[in-house]
């Protein structure tokens, strides 16, 4: 296979409701797509979940932006692949900027799949063909608002509630939640917002049965988080400490989580994430698929991942709907009574909503 031609396009769209975590709103969603076209003509679509600031990883639309024009476009353009894992390989040489490389990388597995004429699920070693599915819930501003969301939730069917904690914010609102919820499937993420000094407030959150605590402390901590979940009951789920297999065995080897919560744009590529499942499945660590308030392209890719055997735990890619009133693909990501059926369409399943797709592109760029 050979990759032709490619675009980049810049995207910009209006969530429903802007999301809070511990470290900051996003309210218009900014993203990049990019499509590769192959010699047969051929297309396949990969979104890059960067935001626009560097708050949650080190990458913003920007700095993707640049590295794909720069040097995986480059890398990738008239090269010939026999098959999407060589890319993992191919971009190995650059450091880090796993988002853009995951980018570029699964449009890569899109078009594959599609010359294949298999659904991307299949390829990759999915065996799943429904997944379980829960919704991310942000910081809100009141109880009553955070209870009209978890009641929303609960009403679409979906099956658990995270709830993103942070100082100050944390076990008042769990223990509200927990005494009018008591058998609501819960868990809480920190997005790093604890250190080790805060270990007795985290410790008491064990009395509330959840499923696990998110990112707790920093984000490039693993040995940390071990000398945590060596005093705490409830599981620890890593999500920014994990940035490749790598980080994944670190953990492992530490013991310093019992769950991963895996996203193709934070370990830089589907393949990535396919080892990481696989060391999880060995290792006898969980693991669930996590989401970037993605649009419909990277929110398909996740589905594909999510079917991997191995993934046991609701993941947080939600229904569309859940996000934006309109979604650039069609038909757009349903989620019936908590489960979302694969499509069985060749490769990411979904086709482009061309309308919404150019109204929501706000730039373009064309490497051929
Ligand atoms: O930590 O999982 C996270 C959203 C943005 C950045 C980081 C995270 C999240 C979520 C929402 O929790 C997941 C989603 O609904 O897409
Ligand atoms: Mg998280």
């Amino acid at each position: 296979m050979k990759l032709t031609k490619i675009i980049l396009r810049k995207m910009t769209m209006r969530m429903k409701n802007p999301f809070t975590t511990s470290f900051g709103t996003v309210q218009d969603k900014k993203f990049i797509i990019v499509e590769v076209y192959d010699e047969q003509g051929f297309v396949g679509y990969g979104e890059c979940d960067a935001f626009e600031a560097p708050w949650y990883t080190e990458e913003t639309v920007e700095t993707c932006w640049y590295m794909l024009q720069q040097f995986f476009i480059p890398a990738l353009l008239k090269q010939e692949l026999n098959h999407p894992s060589d890319v993992r390989r191919l971009l190995m040489v650059y450091r880090r900027n796993a988002m853009a490389k995951a980018a570029i990388e699964t449009a890569i597995w899109d078009v594959y799949a599609k010359k294949q004429n298999k659904p991307l699920y299949q390829v990759i070693g999915g065996t799943q063909s429904t997944i379980d599915i829960g919704v991310s819930i942000g910081l809100q501003t009141t109880t009553a608002a955070l209870y009209e969301k978890i009641d929303q939730a609960l009403l679409a069917g979906y099956k658990r509630v995270k709830v993103k904690i942070k100082p100050g914010q944390d076990i008042a609102v769990i223990r509200s939640i927990r005494s009018r919820y008591k058998e609501l499937p819960l868990m809480v993420d920190a997005n790093s917002a604890y250190t080790l000094d805060d270990l007795e407030l985290l410790q008491s959150l064990d009395e509330f049965n959840l499923l696990m605590i998110e990112q707790p402390l920093a984000a490039d901590d693993i040995v940390q988080h071990a000398t945590l979940q060596a005093q705490l009951k409830t599981p620890i789920c890593l999500d920014e400490s994990i940035c490749s297999l790598k980080d994944a065995m670190t953990a492992i080897e530490l013991q310093a989580c019992k769950i991963f919560n895996i996203k193709i744009a934070r370990v830089g590529g589907m393949e990535e994430a396919r080892l990481i499942h696989h060391a999880a499945q060995q290792a006898g660590m969980k693991v669930w698929c996590g989401g970037m308030l993605e649009a419909g392209i990277g929110r398909a890719h996740s589905i594909a991942l999510a079917s991997l055997p191995y993934f046991s735990l609701p993941g947080d890619t939600a229904a569309s709907s859940h996000y934006f009133a309109e979604d650039i693909i069609s038909p757009e990501v349903m989620v019936d009574q908590g489960v979302i059926h694969l499509s069985q369409r060749p490769g990411i399943g979904y086709d482009v909503n061309q309308d919404a797709y150019e109204y929501f592109t706000i730039d373009k760029q064309l490497f051929e």
